[in-house]
């Protein structure tokens, strides 16, 4: 076996890195960090030489190293990079006033896929999620959007913030209660944000939401929140819906494109059904359907069979959408 030969599942790479698979995508996502291969069923296949170089760029990044700066340099320059640092005081830890437990390696992993200089308000946000502190939760919320962009504060922040969430409440460090609360604000305020938006009378219409079943309806509305600020008309549909009900929403509403968030469970052949029943019943013939959310590949069987087209990440949602607006224009101007 070569050292370059792509042959390593996410499962091996988060393990021998100490990354999340969710640090790992962005990574390549948004800085070209490692372009691992890709199977038949488009799943992720890293080399060692991959993984190396992600340990590598994880370990700059824990000290201090903002990973846009350093995604592109060479193994060489990396292995110099932490040789000089090693050499240097360390740093003082970020947000050592912070009662979380600093030692932990996912928190870490976590923070290191946020630009640094969003880590003191995910930092507020967590403290404010541990006292269940709602007005201190919703003034980082706040904050962070009038400081950052839109993709970087959801991609960047919200992302982040519910992952770890997700791991708190896992371990148990974090209560049940964390979790609802922390998700109440965060959809209130995502909602919220779209409704600055007074979309375009003309522009093109996408329903987001999620399908029957699937209960976590954050992502649809990081979907629907990139889509509004793409110049698109939003109908935000709402969690758990049934296929025959998408189908007439996009029919009465003219539709473009419909986009739905599956996140949990992985393995449940409703989904199945009502991503069929609504592409092969339902799905009026100019509407797209797009499905994204972490769970979303684990339906691969449904964008072999039907039209349905799996849009991984926010990044590929903007790209289809101007792909299916630019395609709408051209339409437009031939019947012209
Ligand atoms: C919030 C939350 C909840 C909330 C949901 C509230 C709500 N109204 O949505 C509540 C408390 C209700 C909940 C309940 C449960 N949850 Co929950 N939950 C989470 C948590 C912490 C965050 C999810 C979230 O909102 N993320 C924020 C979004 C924006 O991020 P994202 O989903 O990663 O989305 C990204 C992409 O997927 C993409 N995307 C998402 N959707 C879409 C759509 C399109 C079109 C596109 C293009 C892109 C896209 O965009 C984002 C950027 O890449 C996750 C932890 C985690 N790591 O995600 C667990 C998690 C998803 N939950 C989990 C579990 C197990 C449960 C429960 C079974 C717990 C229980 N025992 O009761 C129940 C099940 C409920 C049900 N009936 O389905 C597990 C799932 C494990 C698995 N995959 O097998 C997780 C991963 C927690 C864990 N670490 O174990 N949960």
């Amino acid at each position: 076996m070569s050292y370059s030969e792509p042959r390593h599942p996410m499962n091996v790479v988060t393990r021998r890195t100490g990354m999340t698979s969710h640090a790992i995508r962005v990574w390549e996502k948004r800085y070209n960090a490692v372009r691992p291969q890709r199977t038949d069923t488009n799943r992720r296949l890293y080399s060692d030489a991959d993984i190396d170089r992600l340990r590598l760029l994880h370990a700059a990044t824990q000290q201090g190293h903002a990973i846009s700066g350093i995604a592109s340099l060479k193994v060489e320059e990396l292995e110099r990079l932490l040789q000089d640092a090693a050499e240097l005081k360390p740093l003082p830890r970020l947000h050592a006033d912070s009662p979380l437990r600093q030692d932990d390696a996912d928190l870490a992993a976590n923070l290191a896929t946020a630009e640094p200089e969003l880590r003191p308000y995910l930092a507020q946000a967590q403290r404010a999620i541990e006292a269940l502190d709602d007005i201190a939760l919703e003034a980082a919320l706040r904050e962070a959007l009038a400081d950052f962009p839109r993709p970087v504060m959801l991609e960047g922040f919200v992302i982040p913030l519910m992952g770890w969430l997700g791991e708190c409440w896992q371990s148990g460090r974090l209560r049940v209660a964390h979790e609802h609360f922390a998700s109440s604000i965060v959809k209130g305020f995502l909602l919220t944000m779209r409704g600055q938006y007074a979309p375009d009378p003309s522009a093109p219409i996408l329903l987001c939401g999620t399908p029957a079943g699937q209960h976590h309806e954050i992502g649809a509305l990081t979907a629907a929140e990139t889509a509004s600020s793409l110049g698109w008309h939003v109908i935000y549909m709402g969690p758990s819906i049934p296929a025959e009900e998408i189908g007439y929403i996009a029919r009465e509403r003219h539709a473009a494109a419909i986009a739905l968030s599956v996140v949990y469970p992985v393995d449940d052949p409703r989904v199945v059904r009502e991503i069929r029943e609504l592409a092969q019943s339902h799905l009026p013939a100019g509407t797209e359907l797009l499905i994204g959310g972490t769970g979303a590949e684990a339906y691969n069987i449904v964008f072999d069979e039907t039209r349905a087209v799996h849009v991984p990440t926010l990044h590929d949602l903007a790209e289809t959408l101007h792909r299916i607006r630019d395609a709408r224009g051209r339409a437009v101007r031939a019947r012209a």
